[in-house]
């Protein structure tokens, strides 16, 4: 049975996972209208991940006889910038997202739930390999400037990520 604050930190969740969804996918939109489809194939898969993790998040509360309370969902951005500036943005993203689950694993470890630890013990690892994932395509960004055929040379690499990634 959850407690109150755990269930209300769960569906809290949930909403910031459907927000990265949503954002990922405006940044595959974003990256279709300035003719990279690699990035726009990655940020797809971004997408389908995070709806991933919301579902999961959603299943674990129901499974738990929780109360699932869906919440609004931001509007995303439409402009992200050049390919370095999209992705600074995801790593800043993905940090934040980090930081709140850290927050809610403190919430659970104070509470004694250890099913939800166990649960948040799979998306702190999830999170430390999305923002590595991350950094190394900015650091790479960063190598490359505005370099256009190495930008299309990454574009057609990232073209290649599958969705089991
Ligand atoms: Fe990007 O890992 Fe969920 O939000």
């Amino acid at each position: 049975m959850f407690n109150k604050s755990v269930e209300a930190g769960f569906n809290d969740q949930i909403a910031k996972e459907f927000y990265s969804a949503y954002l990922y996918l405006s940044m595959a939109a974003h990256s279709e209208g300035v003719n990279l489809p690699g990035f726009a194939h990655w940020m797809r898969v971004q997408y389908q991940e995070e709806l991933g993790h919301a579902t999961r998040l959603f299943s674990f509360v129901l499974a738990g006889a929780g109360r699932v309370e869906l919440q609004a969902i931001d509007k995303p951005p439409a402009d992200f910038g050049n390919p370095l500036a999209v992705m600074k943005q995801v790593l800043e993203h993905e940090q934040k997202i980090t930081a709140s689950i850290n927050d809610l694993y403190e919430l659970v470890l104070k509470e004694r739930d250890y099913p939800a630890q166990l649960e948040l013990q799979w998306f702190i690892v999830e999170q430390a390999e999305e923002e590595k994932m991350v950094s190394d395509i900015v650091a790479q960004l960063e190598m490359v400037g505005d370099n256009k055929p190495a930008i299309l040379m990454l574009d057609s690499k990232l073209g290649s990520r599958s969705a089991a990634e």
